[in-house]
């Protein structure tokens, strides 16, 4: 005797997607799991690059920011990048660092009067970096707010849906080329 009866299932899979802080490591990408989608290099190279795109510009911008995913198999590192003289005179690696800090301005006056101003602001600040470290199997994202490929002296503004030819060099010689795509975000 069957008694057919409907049967409900709930399901509550939710993934909960946990936040890997790498504590102590200064300016360490940030982990991505992804390996799909992905461009292969050349030549049998084991670097894998994800989503290049570059930002669009204003036209007055003399730079633009290039950002992509980077997964290599073996420990390498991004040493620098090139693009046709057209598009930028020149590339840096660079990376950016928040600091939010208050500053206190405080003014006297010759008189009894004084004045405080506090403001806290979140400052972004850019540096250069030599290279770009890409642990072996573990994604480093260039990505806003972090690493990314600054175009230097721009040719003519970068606009959306343009596709720049970036030739990324890496520490062991090998060197790829990969589309960057123009995004106006
Ligand atoms: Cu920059």
């Amino acid at each position: 005797m069957n008694h057919r009866r409907p049967l409900f299932i709930t399901t509550a899979a939710l993934i909960a997607t946990g936040t890997l802080s790498a504590c102590g490591g200064s300016g360490s990408g940030t982990t991505t799991s992804s390996s799909s989608s992905s461009t292969a290099a050349s030549g049998g190279e084991q670097v894998a690059v994800t989503e290049p795109w570059v930002r669009a510009t204003a036209p007055s911008a003399t730079t633009a920011a290039v950002y992509m995913m980077l997964k290599s198999e073996n420990t390498d590192a991004l040493m620098g990048a090139s693009v046709p003289s057209t598009v930028a005179a020149s590339t840096e690696l660079h990376e950016t660092t928040s600091t939010s800090g208050t500053s206190t301005t405080s003014m006297s006056g010759g008189s009894t009067t004084s004045m405080s101003h506090t403001s806290t602001t979140a400052m972004l600040d850019m540096k250069q970096v030599m290279s770009i470290p890409l642990p072996a199997g573990r994604g480093v994202q260039l990505a806003p707010g972090g690493y990314h490929i600054m175009l230097m002296k721009l040719a003519k503004p970068i606009t959306s849906g343009e596709q720049i030819p970036v030739t990324l060099r890496f520490a062991k010689g090998k060197t790829m080329t990969v589309t960057v795509v123009g995004r106006s975000e």
